[in-house]
């Protein structure tokens, strides 16, 4: 190709990761980061080569089945990639790529924020002190439950579950995961596998969820799930709210059977059920499990290399179809 591919950014991206793309692409930018309808990303796709998009671009069968022929790519800006669906982009011969890796850490650091957030009553006792409303102390005052030296149930240990588990093992947590097979001995670091749910969680003192949203794991975590746990438990959600059923663990917060949940994902993000943040036992983040300025550049820098690779004829590091 000798003239620059054209590329379709859906959302607006950091200064350094835009002027790559400016450098080596003809890149249609979101000056105003306006998030587009399927409509809109159909329209905008005309003329282009490949797009770039964010899980908040909602690329389902029919939006892809109607995307011009000459698009080649879907570099996401992401690792999930719930938001595309993979069979539809390949039955279309359109390659799509991930970042992985490059978020691992922050989601990780993001986990141990919600466990201990939850744990320790952090929004409670925030907005206490917000409010002007602290007015006492006593041996008796927003005891939470401490977390080092507790088990720590894993459901998925990719790369972000392995992650959480080597941080938690800072606070001595004794970890145990489920996972679709075994890691290998290096990988598992002394972490206990279970290769079924029904040993894993009632011993899951704390509960983390990393499995990705798939059809499998839509509502996993549910009522029966919940009644399997330890009374008091504690869950944490930087995965996807899809894996979550919201009235279920409402339910279960409401009632105490769950002490507490840190939630960073939701089912329709950004609206977010109201009672939610009407319960003093939540600790709630609006998405920020990769949001700090390290990852976001490196995921940019990453989405980039693989569609460095497509164009020029390589197979790209992070292809998912
Ligand atoms: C990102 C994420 O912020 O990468 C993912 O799958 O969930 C987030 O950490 C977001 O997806 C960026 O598109």
């Amino acid at each position: 190709m000798n003239r620059k591919p054209a590329v379709l950014v859906t959302r607006k991206l950091p200064p350094n990761v835009e002027a790559r793309l400016a450098r080596d692409y003809d890149a249609r930018f979101n000056a105003a980061d306006r998030l587009y309808s399927g409509e809109e990303l159909l329209a905008l796709s005309e003329g282009a080569d490949a797009i770039l998009p964010c899980h908040t671009e909602h690329l389902n069968a029919e939006v892809i089945r109607r995307l011009p022929d000459r698009i080649r790519a879907i570099a996401n800006f992401s690792v999930g990639v719930d938001h595309c669906d993979l069979d539809a982009a390949r039955q279309r011969g359109i390659i799509v790529t991930n970042t992985p890796d490059v978020l691992t850490d922050a989601t990780a650091e993001l986990t141990m924020l919600l466990l201990l957030g939850a744990a320790r009553r952090a929004s409670e006792g925030e907005r206490l002190i917000r409010s002007g409303q602290w007015s006492t102390w006593s041996p008796s005052f927003m005891l939470g439950t401490q977390v080092t030296g507790k088990r720590l149930g894993i459901i998925g240990m990719g790369r972000i579950g392995q992650m959480t588990a080597r941080r938690a093992r800072g606070l001595d947590m004794e970890i145990h995961y489920h996972n679709r097979s075994r890691l290998p001995d290096a990988l598992e670091g002394g972490a206990i596998y279970h290769e079924s749910l029904d040993s894993l969680l009632p011993l899951s003192e704390f509960l983390a969820l990393h499995c990705p949203n798939t059809p499998e794991t839509q509502n996993l975590f549910n009522a029966d799930l919940i009644a399997r746990l330890p009374d008091g438990a504690i869950v944490v959600n930087s995965a996807r709210g899809n894996i979550v059923d919201e009235d279920a663990l409402l339910d279960a917060l409401r009632s105490g059977r769950i002490a507490a949940a840190g939630l960073d994902v939701f089912k329709d993000e950004p609206h977010i059920r109201p009672e939610f943040a009407k319960l003093d036992n939540t600790f709630l983040l609006p998405h920020l499990g990769s949001a700090t300025r390290e990852t976001r550049d490196a995921m940019g820098y990453r989405a980039l290399d693989n569609l460095d690779a497509v164009f020029a004829g390589r197979e790209p590091m992070d292809r998912v179809a």
